[in-house]
């Protein structure tokens, strides 16, 4: 069955150069990626996207983490890739969320690692399910962003309002 699937490459793997390798890794899975861009993360869309996470122990320092707060690169690279099985190839790609436990041979397990304040630094993200990466994508992407039709949309009139254009 296809499947969307969000990938985010996190501020760690942005600043250890990983982008090419974890491309090239995640490429074995034969999916298409129909989207993808850079995104400077605002304090509230982490929230909304860990939100599952809220009231852990570790939920502020995820929310620095995922600002790149902690690595001094303010932005993450996100995708989506899509195809036959796509969250079970990338989640297997990306091995286990603590990356001391991921597969040596997994993305997680070849670049990750636990800082001394217990956060795990796992350099990707893949949704978990199928509803979790239709919230997650709807989250990250605009309808017109993503080069296939994934969800129902529908039409807006958008109010008058200003924005930046090439001058
Ligand atoms: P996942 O990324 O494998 O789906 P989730 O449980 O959804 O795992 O957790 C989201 C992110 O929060 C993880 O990728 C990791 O960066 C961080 N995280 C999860 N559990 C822990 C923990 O026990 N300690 C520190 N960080 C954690
Ligand atoms: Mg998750």
């Amino acid at each position: 069955m296809n499947q969307a699937v969000l990938i985010l490459i996190k501020p760690d793997g942005l600043k250890k150069s990983l982008t090419g390798n974890i491309l090239t890794r995640l490429s074995e899975s034969k999916l298409e990626i129909v989207a993808a861009k850079m995104v400077r993360v605002s304090k509230e869309l982490a929230e909304e996207h860990y939100q599952h996470l809220k009231g852990k122990p570790f939920f502020n320092e995820l929310i620095k983490y995922l600002r790149g707060e902690l690595h001094d690169r303010r932005k993450v690279m996100a995708l989506v890739y899509w195809g036959e099985d796509a969250i079970e190839k990338c989640r297997e790609l990306a091995g286990s969320t603590n990356p001391e436990e991921a597969e040596s041979t997994t993305i997680r397990g070849s670049y990750g690692r636990i800082t001394t304040i217990g956060v795990y630094e796992n350099v990707i993200h893949a949704s978990s399910n199928e509803a979790e990466a239709e919230r997650e994508i709807k989250l990250w992407f605009m309808p017109e962003e993503i080069i296939v039709d994934l969800y129902v949309t529908t039409q807006v009139l958008e109010k008058e309002r200003k924005k930046k254009a090439w001058a």
